[in-house]
């Protein structure tokens, strides 16, 4: 099967399908008990993103299970700051601890090691390619400079980011000059996802939606646009979805101004909003992984609103952010049925 053939890459490429193909963000996951079994076999969370044969299998776990039309690589969006060398580790139930963002941190980050560091990671995309399904799309992706650039600044998890918008005021050149080394390394490492059979990426912009205008033109914007403008310099084919969290009121300049093929709408963002995006960009999303924990009419309701809405154009369907842990398996398959129409 050509690549174009496959039912995501056909939404992508702009068509409207009369079914949308399915895929669900985090989709490996602890939601999963047959994943949380792989993962006790590695404690350390980042040797497990670079085990390829415990990444293969992840990754192939919910294909197997509910046929979804595309998998993601099992991967994170910390791989790419680990690979320049940026201190950063998981902790039991606290999840991400980065090294605060420092000249001197920034200044002992080497590019030269990204490529070799990220090889086990793109063993799992060629592995990933052989094993999968020929009808099914493989995605690869990685976090948005902005994003990562949040945990490192605050060097762990936060709800509202505020350290590392005072930060983006209060030093910009040094957040500025991390950021370059982020978008630098992401593009060789997304060219190198594509190299290896990814069919198109994705870039997590989680963050997008905390930064006031001058921000998100800085942070977002910007950067986004040089990794989309890096990559299609070197392969002009790839297909780049984008994900910019929280920022409805601003998706069709992000689209307009960063060169995305598609774009992930969050759970919030409106009918009437979604509908205009659709006409420019094929989009993605975007039912509340809320509902999907509720299921029941909630969920049947939340899939047949987003069947709707997206109806006049192309549209892959996913939740408007990553399915969380607490959801039942069972749920997921109702869905997927549903949206598939059995
Ligand atoms: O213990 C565990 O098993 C860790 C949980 C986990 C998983 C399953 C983490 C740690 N990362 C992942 C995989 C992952 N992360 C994938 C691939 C799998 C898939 O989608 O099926 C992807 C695409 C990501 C991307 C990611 N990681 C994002 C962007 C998308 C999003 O969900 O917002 C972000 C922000 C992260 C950071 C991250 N990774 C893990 C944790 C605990 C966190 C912090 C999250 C937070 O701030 O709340």
């Amino acid at each position: 099967m050509q690549s174009n053939e496959r039912a995501v890459m056909r939404v992508l490429n702009g068509e409207k399908l009369e079914r949308p193909p399915i895929w669900m963000m985090r989709q490996a996951g602890r939601y999963l008990p047959e994943y949380r079994a792989e993962r006790a076999k590695s404690p350390n969370f980042l040797d497990f993103c670079y085990n390829t044969d415990l990444a293969t299998e992840v990754t192939l776990q919910p294909i197997r299970r509910y046929g979804f039309d595309a998998a993601i690589l099992f991967s994170d969006i910390f791989v790419v700051p680990d690979a320049l060398g940026y201190p950063v580790r998981f902790e039991e139930g606290r999840g991400p601890v980065l090294e605060p963002l420092s000249n001197e941190v920034v200044g002992r980050l080497d590019q030269a090691k990204v490529e070799g560091h990220l090889e086990p990671v793109i063993a799992t995309v060629k592995r990933l390619r052989a094993e999968l399904p020929d009808e099914t799309t493989l995605l690869g992706f990685c976090g948005a400079p902005w994003t990562v650039a949040c945990y490192s600044v605050a060097g762990h998890t936060t709800q509202d980011q505020t350290a590392a918008r005072i930060g983006s005021y209060s030093d910009p050149a040094l957040l500025q000059a991390f950021i370059d080394e982020l978008v630098e390394a992401s593009i060789s490492y997304l060219v190198n996802q594509i190299d290896a059979g990814a069919d198109a990426l994705q870039i997590f912009d989680t963050w997008a939606g905390v930064l006031d205008d001058i921000g998100f033109k800085l942070w977002c914007l910007e950067p986004t646009r040089k990794v989309v403008a890096g990559v299609k310099a070197l392969r002009p084919d790839a297909k780049i979805i984008g994900f910019p969290k929280a920022s409805s009121s601003r998706l069709e300049l992000y689209v307009r101004e960063t060169g995305v093929d598609a774009v992930g709408l969050d759970w919030t963002v409106p009918a009437e909003v979604a509908q205009k995006i659709q006409q420019i960009v094929p989009v993605q999303g975007n039912m509340d992984p809320m509902r999907l924990v509720a299921g029941g009419t909630a969920l049947e309701e939340g899939i047949d609103y987003c069947l709707d809405i997206f109806s006049k154009g192309p549209h892959i369907f996913n939740l408007g952010h990553g399915v969380v842990p607490q959801t039942s398996p069972e749920h997921v398959a109702q869905m997927v049925k549903r949206v598939k129409g059995l």
